[in-house]
């Protein structure tokens, strides 16, 4: 519905013509990237600076207007599109990006750097970032924030959360709050970062943020190392954490999975054998970690083939079986994901236990598993389900709490998984969450449908 002029005026006050109604631009900011969920908006605003988001976030506030945040639109769980008309207030035009603090190893970003050109910067600087995802390109600083981005290399550098060391955000009532000092030792009180990250846009708008830096590790060794079940390549992760220090990232790709990947992308399979399971690692050193990385490689039991890779070209090659299954995957249609973690020791029984459990809910419905194992997180994507049939998403998220795992461990609950929150969180934390939500947003202005229901459950 088109919002009163007076309304429009209102906000053009703030940010002029980045107030933007044309029906055509705003639908580009009102699908999520799997195109699972489809939302509508009246208007999206596009400021540039801290004061704009403060002052935008104040006039929602006095219009009664609902807002959701928005950085690259690269979340899945439903968070960051508005589902119920709310106003988009997209963060990609705050672009400032200062040049890195070489004594401290931090630097200071805008919400709307896209991770890529952070990563860069850092590199150009000598630096690296401890943070990477597939959607690099289009992900920003914000964005990861807010839904607490891990990633890749959560096994070596811990997720965001561990990077952010200062923080500027406006909070719902529209006061700007600056702690971007970016001391490594601060107790003076609650630690904002902390809060923020994972609040997915319901406590602040996060405007700007203060990181910290890891020392670039130059050489690199990618290694695809094939098994004959889960367990054993499980095995195979913990005795790899021990042996190799500067391991980097240690995922779980399956059969099924890397036959999907080469179909859709033309590649061609990693072995001439078809072997049912795999790690991909990457060990990361100031020395060429090729070497030791086959040693580690030799102590394990039950590998079947495995492939190494040290050229760049080759090493993004062995990556692609793994990263393009998102891509894969939505070749199929949109797809439910279920981002869970489970504890160590039972990865394997919920591995195989997962796809009879979906195909028990909905015959037709097809598992895809993926993940970084090395920390836990696999990705369960389901396909064959149409967007709000829900049976599927119900039983996974069951299964891995009653495992003892978490139903999200990176991507956040956005709208996707709200009603499952009280498997993973107590009535004690979710009432203390809601008390937290009415403190810095006490008349429900940002992102009133995503995580809690507004109705307070
Ligand atoms: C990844 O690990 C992302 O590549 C996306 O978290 C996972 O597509 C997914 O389910
Ligand atoms: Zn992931």
């Amino acid at each position: 519905m088109a919002l009163p002029p007076r309304v429009v005026e209102r906000l053009r006050q703030v940010v002029g013509p980045r107030a933007v109604t044309d029906p055509e631009v705003v639908a580009s900011y009102t699908t999520d990237w799997t195109g699972r969920f489809v939302g509508h908006s009246p208007l999206m605003v596009r400021p540039r600076t801290t004061d704009e988001v403060a002052g935008i976030v104040t006039a929602c506030r006095e219009l009664e207007l609902a807002l959701v945040p928005q950085g690259g639109n690269t979340g899945l769980v439903g968070g960051g599109v508005p589902l119920r008309g709310e106003v988009v207030l997209s963060l990609t035009g705050l672009k400032d990006l200062e040049a890195v603090d070489d004594r401290a190893g931090q630097v200071t970003a805008g919400a709307g750097v896209a991770l890529a050109d952070l990563q860069q910067s850092a590199s150009a600087a000598g630096w690296s970032y401890g943070v990477d995802i597939a959607s690099r390109d289009s992900a920003t600083v914000g964005g990861m924030i807010a839904t607490n981005a891990g990633g890749l290399r959560v096994l070596r550098y811990g997720d965001t959360r561990a990077q952010v060391m200062g923080l500027e955000a406006v909070l719902g009532t529209g006061a700007v709050l600056s702690h971007l000092g970016g001391l490594v030792k601060d107790n003076t009180g609650y630690h904002w970062p902390g809060l923020v990250c994972g609040s997915e846009g319901t406590l602040a708008v996060v405007t700007a943020a203060r990181l910290r830096l890891v020392p670039p590790m130059p050489y690199r060794t990618v290694a695809l190392v094939a098994f004959a079940a889960v367990d054993s390549a499980l095995d195979a992760a913990g005795l790899l954490r021990r042996a190799l220090p500067s391991l980097e990232a240690c995922e779980l790709v399956l059969a099924p999975g890397v036959d999907l990947v080469c179909s859709a992308t033309g590649m061609h399979p990693p072995f001439p054998v078809r072997h049912p399971v795999f790690l991909l690692i990457e060990v990361a050193d100031r020395t060429d970690p090729t070497g030791s990385t086959a040693e580690a490689v030799e102590t394990i039991g039950g590998v079947l083939d495995v492939a190494v890779a040290t050229e760049p070209a080759r090493r993004a090659d062995l990556w692609r079986y793994r990263e393009a299954h998102t891509e894969a995957i939505n070749t199929l249609g949109a797809p439910h994901k279920l981002d869970v973690t489970l504890p160590l020791g039972a990865l394997a029984e919920f591995v195989d236990t997962v796809p009879a459990t979906v195909a028990a809910a909905v015959p037709t419905a097809r598992t895809w598993l993926f993940g970084h194992v090395g920390d836990g997180n696999i990705h369960v994507n389901v396909t064959g389900l149409s967007p709000d049939d829900y049976r599927v998403d119900d039983v996974v998220l069951r299964l891995a709490a009653g495992l003892g795992g978490s139903i999200s461990a990176e991507h956040g609950i956005g709208t996707a998984k709200k009603r499952w929150l009280s498997l993973s969180r107590s009535p004690t934390e979710l009432a203390a969450f809601r008390s937290l939500k009415h403190a810095l947003d006490p008349d429900n202005v940002l992102n009133p449908n995503v995580l809690l229901d507004s109705a307070g459950g």
